[in-house]
């Protein structure tokens, strides 16, 4: 396997020094990439020292280093996990074969399209966040947001990568768009729709990183089982980093509800639901933890596609996009003749219904996806346990708030119970963030800078990045 050629402009195990023309591409392209980072990327703190962890190989030992830098000279670089002797193609009407090296003639425009969505998602994050850095509650949390900035900022190298690598002059074209689509713009929007939501504040950056980081993880699974195999191994590597990316989601929404949990104690507020107490002592309240929850979740299925789909049934038979751990899956991975249960509103209420399982595969990768959602609401809801609170936060059903897909059409309850128009119109705030929620989370949106102290609505974590002692400076903000 190529070493990681670290010496070079942009780092690399793809041995990138002997692709003259592939190199001059990308550092053609790697100006304007730092030019996009510090127009459309972090504001402010663009000068200051960062203490942040940067790949430095593939192994799953010891792929990274952590050390102060600052973020326009974060070594972006482009990593595939290890080539695997003899891969086959797992699943599809190419099962058994050996892997692609290069594009297939026939696949090249749906995996193209593949690609360069996956690839779009990667900056729309950055561009989401960039101005959480200014009310961070913390120098921890602010590292963690700018860990999870540079390293989404590697996710669209990685696919500019392959763009680059193997599309031509069409590769080079969708490369320059990934830079000129922004998230929320109204005449060059990011594609999915999700991605052009506002993260104004840090508890939608948790739930972000929860959920629709989590439809990342999902997502890289599936392409990582792709018989295209430098697709494979691109985001192998990816789903290594994706990790952290999830941690800092559901660890800090735990230590907000921990943080709340402690205010309703501590102040001997009775009643958890009793939302103004808890807000006049400055914690942000459980019922408005779990609207934020049905908003992020419900917006994040969206991004699986409908749940019925030509697209995704093709990309299967193509050999192109897996299912989740598809080779762990005890079937005969063509899905020519089976079926897979698929919810659908029928009749006035949800049902459910056989459908071909080809068809089926977004729904199915929906489902993967709900089952580890289920598991990190457990560990939420733990927090209830063992401080005693007498609560439980839900994940709503798959019909609630939906603009995708078979519930597209249809209002729901978070129960999953079909309402009329008139109810959904009456009872949504009930349901979803309103305003004055949203107003409040922003009120207590306040920088906190000095090392080891926290804001007052989310409790401390549990533990340092990389061992560090809990006054670390994990960002020295430039003056
Ligand atoms: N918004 O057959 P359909 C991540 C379009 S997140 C707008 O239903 P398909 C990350 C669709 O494009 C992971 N449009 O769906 C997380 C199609 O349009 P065309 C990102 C939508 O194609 C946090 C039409 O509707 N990666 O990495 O089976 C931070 C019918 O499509 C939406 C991927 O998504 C929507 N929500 O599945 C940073 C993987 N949904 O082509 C990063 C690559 C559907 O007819 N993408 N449409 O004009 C895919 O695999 C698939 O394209 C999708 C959609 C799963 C997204
Ligand atoms: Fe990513
Ligand atoms: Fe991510």
């Amino acid at each position: 396997m190529t070493q990681v050629d670290y010496s070079s402009l942009i780092p690399n195990n793809v041995d990138l020094s002997s692709d003259l023309r592939l190199k001059r591409a990308l550092e053609a392209w790697y100006p304007k990439y730092v030019e996009w980072w510090k127009t459309m990327g972090p504001v402010g703190f663009q000068d200051s020292e960062v203490y942040l962890r940067t790949a430095i190989g593939v192994d799953s030992e010891g792929w990274a280093k952590f050390g102060f830098v600052k973020m326009p000279e974060y070594r972006w670089g482009i990593l595939l996990s290890p080539q695997e002797e003899d891969r086959r193609i797992g699943f599809g009407q190419h099962l058994g074969e050996p892997v692609w090296q290069e594009v297939p003639g026939e696949y090249r425009a749906m995996l193209r399209r593949l690609i360069v969505i996956q690839g779009d998602t990667e900056p729309a994050s950055v561009e989401q966040q960039r101005f959480l850095g200014q009310t961070a509650p913390s120098l921890y949390d602010m590292r963690n947001l700018f860990q999870v900035n540079v390293e989404e900022g590697r996710h669209l190298w990685a696919m500019v990568y392959l763009l680059q690598k193997y599309f031509g002059r069409d590769g080079r074209e969708e490369a320059e768009d990934l830079l000129k689509r922004t998230s929320g713009s109204a005449d060059k929007p990011r594609i999915l729709g999700a991605f052009n939501e506002a993260t104004p504040d840090w508890l939608s950056f948790f739930m972000f990183t929860t959920f629709t980081d989590r439809d990342g993880k999902m997502q890289l699974e599936s392409l990582a089982q792709s018989g295209f195999d430098p697709l494979a191994r691109t985001t192998r590597f990816m789903l290594t980093e994706e990790g952290h990316h999830m941690f800092v989601g559901r660890t800090g929404v735990e230590r907000v509800i921990q943080r709340t949990c402690q205010i309703l104690k501590e102040n001997g507020i009775s009643d958890p639901h009793d939302i103004q107490k808890v807000r006049s002592h400055g914690g942000i309240d459980l019922p408005t933890i779990q609207k934020k929850i049905n908003f992020h979740y419900s917006v994040t299925l969206d991004l699986f596609g409908a749940e019925i789909s030509t697209n995704a049934a093709n990309s299967f038979n193509a050999s192109l996009k897996g299912r989740f751990r598809e080779l762990k899956i005890d079937d005969d991975h063509r899905l020519e003749s089976s079926t897979y249960p698929v919810a659908r509103p029928i009749d006035g209420r949800v049902q459910i219904e056989d459908m071909p399982a080809l068809s089926a595969i977004n729904a199915r990768l929906c489902d993967d996806y709900i089952a580890d959602c289920e598991n990190v609401l457990k560990r939420w809801n733990h927090v209830f346990a063992t401080t005693g609170i007498d609560f439980a936060l839900t994940l709503p059903h798959r019909a609630f708030h939906r603009a995708v897909g078979e519930f597209a059409g249809v209002e729901a309850n978070p129960q999953g119970e079909l309402i009329s128009e008139t109810e959904w119109n009456d009872r949504q705030t009930e349901w979803l963030p309103d305003d004055s929620d949203l107003q409040f989370i922003l009120s207590l949106m306040q920088q906190t800078t000095e090392p080891g102290k926290y804001a007052n609505w989310i409790a401390a974590p549990r533990a340092g990045i990389n061992g560090q002692p809990g006054d670390f400076e994990y960002v020295k903000v430039a003056a």
